[in-house]
């Protein structure tokens, strides 16, 4: 299949994140694409090609316009009040907390965010705007009749909102994407592999029946989103029974990963999906540096070989990974192992 692909990513490059009281080196960082990059080229997998310009206007079909117009905003506005730091919000409108958008840009990058895990640098916005292009790229070769496709996005997407970035994530390459490809006429299932539950992706389509989410993930009781993610979160009004969350505990390894995975399969054969979107964090494995399942790199090969028995379209979007070292061939294992089945 064919990798998209562009060097734009690397003009996203947060300094530090603040994890257990400290200021520590960003784990989202540019070199996780780069190392993806040369494990799928070593692979043989196919051809890299470079994302269609089409731009993002396709991101407003799931995205608040206000929210997209911060984004591309924000940078300039802190650089005035701040200095050439990275922007990161610290004050949430929480609840007892009026949701109003103040005009100060502290102020607007918490009301835009649930989290400071998603800081804003000098090239951020042209990064996020290259990802989904990435994606949506990955959405035409699908289109144009090609089996499968992976978008190799950076920064990843699944925890944003249509309104709130968060959690590394500000534009949500796989719901752009998913949107994109129902409006052309598919029946969407998306597939969220990444360790961390995908509460962006889910609350887009949370109301809505012609697209299902599935995801396994960490247990929201331990693990970050923690607000989102739990298994009686079925969908709501039209959308009941087109969310399938399948959380699992601390230390989970291919033996309870591998019956969640042929779960949320089965709900995507029985939801009559054409095409699979497939959130592809490789978080799970077991030297991820901020996670906690036990996924060694051969289970990423199984991991594709079932996603492969679908017998759908696929499209692979990245997402998260933090064990650098690994990240590739991980990634190339889940690839190889769909085209090998
Ligand atoms: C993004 B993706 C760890 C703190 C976690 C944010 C994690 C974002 C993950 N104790 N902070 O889903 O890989
Ligand atoms: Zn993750």
């Amino acid at each position: 299949m064919k990798t998209i692909y562009t060097a734009d990513h690397n003009l996203h490059h947060a300094a530090y994140e603040l994890i257990g009281g400290q200021m520590t080196p960003a784990f989202e960082c540019p070199r996780r694409a780069e190392i993806v990059l040369e494990q799928v080229t070593a692979a043989g997998l196919g051809p890299v090609i470079e994302p269609t310009r089409m731009g993002i206007a396709a991101a407003a079909k799931v995205h608040d316009p206000r929210f997209i117009a911060f984004l591309e905003q924000a940078w300039p506005a802190w650089l005035a009040e701040h200095g050439d730091s990275d922007a990161l919000p610290m004050t949430w409108p929480a609840r007892s907390l009026r949701q109003i958008e103040p005009d100060s840009i502290d102020g607007k990058l918490g009301f835009y965010s649930f989290d400071a895990g998603c800081a804003l640098t000098r090239g951020s916005f042209t990064a996020i705007t290259s990802a989904v292009e990435v994606a949506l790229t990955g959405v035409d070769l699908i289109a144009a009749g090609e089996r499968a496709a992976f978008s190799l996005c950076r920064p990843p997407g699944h925890h944003a909102t249509a309104d709130q970035m968060g959690g590394y994530c500000y534009l949500n390459n796989a719901a752009i994407a998913a949107q994109v490809l129902v409006e052309a006429g598919a029946r969407v299932a998306i597939l969220d592999v990444d360790y961390h539950h995908g509460n962006g992706t889910q609350a887009i389509f949370y109301g809505r029946p012609d697209v299902l989410f599935t995801s396994i993930h960490g247990h929201p009781r331990q693990e970050y989103p923690y607000f989102l993610g739990y298994a009686d979160e079925h969908g709501a009004g039209q959308g009941e029974g087109a969310n399938l969350n399948l959380p699992l505990v601390w230390g989970s390894a291919w033996d309870a990963y591998g019956p969640a995975l042929d779960a949320a399969c089965e709900k995507i054969t029985a939801f009559g999906a054409d095409t699979v979107v497939v959130s592809l964090g490789l978080d799970t494995f077991e030297e991820d540096p901020i996670s906690k399942f036990k996924l060694k790199s051969p289970d990423y090969l199984r991991m594709g070989e079932r996603i492969a028995g679908l017998g759908l379209k696929t499209l692979f979007i990245f997402e998260g990974g933090y064990a650098v070292e690994a990240l590739g061939v991980n990634t190339a294992n889940v690839l190889t192992g769909f085209e090998g089945a």
